[in-house]
């Protein structure tokens, strides 16, 4: 496969003046008629007219009129045009029930829907299918009353009707998208969907009307979504200024969806698991996370659509941005400590392991073959990371300046990277070519602290190291924005947060005017993407997780001794810490807390985080001796919080009707956390009562969870599939529990046992991931030493490929850590890598991922 650069890049050689297209709907041959006005770009390099299109079958194609025959090149067309400005048109047709693929115009359930992001709208028409060239959109789309009463593009509706002149009972509808847009921003959706309505006033006054399609049996779990969006619209103009832009915001819920969701302009189209809710249903997290993923789309309208991006190499330009927005208003709406912990969690879960593997890449990558395999983690999440710190060093005021700046001077542009550090540059005169290594240089920067205090001075000193990564031997400093705060022995603060710039390999901060030593607490907030080396004992931690004025700090402290602890038990067998015990004890037990704070305490570094650690400190990491560690630390606390657990229980039971709001959800996190504690005690009795007597999903799946887990859950597993069979959303989860609480030496069978279930339908997303991505997680039963799981997972991998190549490219970084293990392993995970990568005609994606791992 092609390899692109980032440093290739040329502009199109024509500009778009405007797009007409017209679908004449059909399952298996939909008509495409596009008509597109062309212009040559005064700043082309090159004008040689290219047109992007694949699996397209040709009838017929026109320059200003006349039936021209395109030379067919790798990837698209090519056609000698006019040096001045022409109308090109092409009727197309493409098989929309063939595309399993879900990229392109594709079936879902007897519904038309898009997916166009990255390069889907060239299995549309012939385009030049490249985010920088951005135009005007029309599009009719004819369809048949009965199958799709409901025809929606883009913008605004502009009509709808019956045409009996195509043929009896045809419908067709009529969108006009006035703000021009890239081709991955074109949606379709056409089926037979019911409108959960409502009306949004924007800040100058003007009505939108907001829509959330579904299909019909699933409209009463629409209104959660629809608030979602509502506060979106609202925060969006209260925090950033950003007004709506169109008459109307169309959702669609589509069962079959690679992603979670998609921001096409005034359609996005969501995976339904991330739009459709109902207390019965959906769990707390799911509210939660539905909550965040409609902002986040709804965001993109202005970070993404309005201002889009030159190329793909700058996908975190609106990734990296969006993500911090939606994050801003999680912890707006929620608690802002609980979010910022859920974040690291995501990002020392998912980021670093693919920072410290083959797959590490920068936030901006500079070259691929694949544009779909670098929806990564770390283009997502350290992107948002990076504007975090952005904000944090410029400072508030500030960061709301440029972003003005930004929306004002790239209105309906499409920018990189550069022209987002320059709008920082220029409004606040601050140079920032240092900043810019965190687009371009990837790893996971550590930095080391040492403290000296002498006379009453008091020093950190501060340095910085960066691992080599594929294609990057050595690293230059970063610009490491290190919040700091002082505490005295009593625990107050005696210094509050302070922002330390490390741009040094070392540099030493020197706090003057003490008369004791103060205790530091470092990086608080977490407020760089980096991994923290301090030499301090278990007592000064259990101080600060009994202290620490940083409510993420008295998180990381705990976490960080239950960490030490868990590497004890599994380096040395040593006993649980005490310290650790007792102090989290304390911290249980203060109901001044927020309990989904108390919940978090509880926690411990999972078994994957614990492998990584290990491999971090040069050890091979055992998956067996991490499942025992693990699970002795969660049977040590049982029996330490003993007496205490019941009472958690009982005070965080929620009364009345149910709300997804942090609060309720909040104290039924802690009384969950709580009961599966419990579980380990009373055997399941506390457990089995909740699960009968559960009248939402986060307590019934709670439930089910801890009866699993003590290996109880048999009965469970039968009354969940009879009330739920016919709920696909639930039904994933109940395909995901039983992987999930597997044993580690039966989880190959346990997957190997549903995928043989009527129910598995691997051809859907959600169903695959739900049993694949699930095993791929169980850390030690997927690396359980028979290597069962491992062919397992190559089986499924090799078969899901050629169906649709994009989810199982994703999936295969489930291996990117082999080279973490023992011999016997490696060998066992390398050939099933070995195999997927000798497969006949494997996809572009997958190859591009097992190359990269197996590198
Ligand atoms: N743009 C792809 C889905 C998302 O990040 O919103
Ligand atoms: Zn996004």
């Amino acid at each position: 496969p092609q390899t692109i650069y980032l440093k290739d890049y040329t502009p199109f050689g024509f500009i778009v003046d405007g797009v007409e297209l017209t679908f004449r709907l059909h399952p298996t041959k939909t008509r495409v008629f596009s008509k597109i006005a062309f212009r040559p770009n005064p700043a082309a390099i090159d004008n040689r007219f290219f047109l992007h299109g694949e699996q397209l079958k040709l009838i017929n194609a026109k320059i200003d009129g006349a039936e021209i025959t395109p030379r067919a090149v790798d990837g698209g067309i090519e056609v000698d045009v006019p040096d001045a400005p022409f109308t090109w048109e092409a009727e197309v047709e493409i098989n929309p029930e063939a595309n399993t693929a879900l990229e392109g115009l594709y079936m879902s359930n007897g519904m038309y829907c898009t997916q166009c992001e990255a390069e889907g709208f060239r299995k549309i028409t012939f385009y030049p299918d490249r985010p920088d060239v951005m135009a005007t959109f029309t599009v009719r789309i004819e369809g048949n009353v009965e199958n799709t009463p409901e025809l929606l593009s883009n913008g605004n509706g502009d009509e709808y009707g019956t045409d009996q002149t195509v043929t009896p009972n045809s419908n067709y509808a009529v969108w006009i998208d006035p703000w021009p847009k890239p081709a991955y921003l074109f949606a379709l959706v056409a089926g037979d969907l019911i409108a959960h309505e409502d009306t949004f006033k924007t800040m100058s006054g003007k009505d939108v009307r907001l829509s959330i399609f579904v299909r019909p049996g699933d409209e009463h779990k629409c209104a959660f979504g629809m608030e979602a969006l509502k506060k979106s619209m609202k925060w969006d103009e209260d925090v950033y200024g950003r007004e709506y832009d169109l008459d109307e915001f169309n959702i669609v819920a589509v069962d079959d969806f690679n992603m979670g969701a998609m921001e096409n302009k005034g359609l996005n189209i969501f995976n339904s698991s991330c739009v459709l809710a109902s207390p019965e249903t959906a769990t707390d997290g799911n509210f939660e996370r539905i909550e965040a993923i409609i902002a986040h789309e709804y965001f993109h309208n202005w970070t993404g659509n309005r201002i889009t991006c030159r190329d793909w190499f700058q996908l975190c330009l609106k990734e990296g941005l969006t993500v911090y927005r939606d994050a801003q208003f999680t912890a707006d709406m929620r608690s802002e400590p609980v979010k910022r912990i859920d974040d690291v969690l995501a990002l020392r879960g998912r980021q670093f392991p693919e920072d410290q593997g083959p797959l590490s890449h920068p936030v901006r990558p500079e070259s691929f073959q694949e544009i779909n395999n670098f929806y990564t983690a770390t283009v997502y999440e350290k992107g948002a990371e990076v504007i975090g710190m952005l904000k944090t060093l410029v400072g508030d005021d500030a960061y709301a300046k440029a972003l003005d700046l930004y929306f004002d001077r790239h209105d309906s542009q499409a920018c990189t990277i550069e022209d987002w550090i320059k709008v920082f540059e220029d409004s606040t005169s601050r140079d920032l070519t240092q900043f810019k290594l965190w687009y371009s240089q990837s790893g996971t920067p550590e930095v080391t602290v040492r403290e000296e205090f002498e006379g009453d001075i008091f020093t950190l000193h501060l340095s910085q190291s960066s691992a080599p990564t594929p294609g990057q031997d050595t690293k230059a400093p970063q610009v490491i924005p290190v919040a700091v705060g002082l505490l005295n022995d009593n625990g107050d603060e005696v210094l509050p947060t302070q922002v330390l710039e490390l741009t040094e390999t070392e540099k030493s901060f020197t706090f003057k005017g003490h008369a004791t030593r103060p205790i530091p607490s470092v990086l608080r907030g977490f407020s760089a993407p980096v991994t923290l080396t301090q030499d301090i004992d278990n007592a000064r931690r259990a101080f600060l997780l009994a202290h620490d004025t940083d409510p993420f700090n008295r998180w990381e402290a705990g976490r960080n001794l239950a960490r030490d602890s868990l590497i004890g038990a599994i380096v040395d067998g040593t006993a649980h810490n005490e310290d650790y015990l007792s102090g989290l004890k304390a911290l249980l037990r203060d109901d001044r807390l927020d309990p989904a704070y108390r919940a978090l305490m509880l926690g411990q570094p999972s078994q994957s985080e614990l492998a990584g650690i290990l491999h971090k400190q040069g050890q091979i990491p055992d998956p067996a001796a991490i499942h025992a560690a693990t699970e002795s630390l969660r049977d040590a606390k049982a029996k330490a919080f003993a007496d205490l657990l019941p009472d958690i229980y009982t005070a965080n039971q929620v009364t009345g009707p149910f709300s997804p709001d942090a609060e309720p959800a909040g104290k039924r996190s802690l009384a969950n956390a709580a009961l599966s504690l419990l579980t380990r005690l009373d055997g399941g009795e506390a457990a089995e009562k909740q699960y009968k007597s559960a009248d939402n999903m986060t307590l019934q799946l709670a439930a089910f969870g801890a009866l699993l887990d003590a290996g109880k859950g048999d009965n469970a597993i039968a009354a969940f599939y009879d009330q739920w069979n016919d709920d696909r959303l639930v039904i994933d989860k109940w395909f995901s529990m039983q992987v999930m609480f597997a044993k580690p030496e039966d989880l190959a069978a346990t997957v190997a046992n549903l995928t043989q279930h009527a129910d598995f339908d691997w051809k859907n997303p959600n169903r695959f991931r739900a049993v694949m991505g699930v095993m791929a997680a169980h850390h030690a039963g997927f690396h359980h030493t028979s290597g069962t799981s491992y062919q397992v997972l190559a089986d499924w991998l090799l078969k899901l490929d050629p169906v649709n190549p994009q989810t199982t490219a994703r999936m295969c970084s489930a291996f990117q850590t082999w080279k973490r293990y023992d011999d016997d392993r490696q060998a066992l995970l390398k050939a099933q890598l070995e195999r997927i990568a000798g497969q006949n005609g494997l996809s572009r994606d997958t190859t591009e991922m097992v190359t990269r791992i197996l590198e």
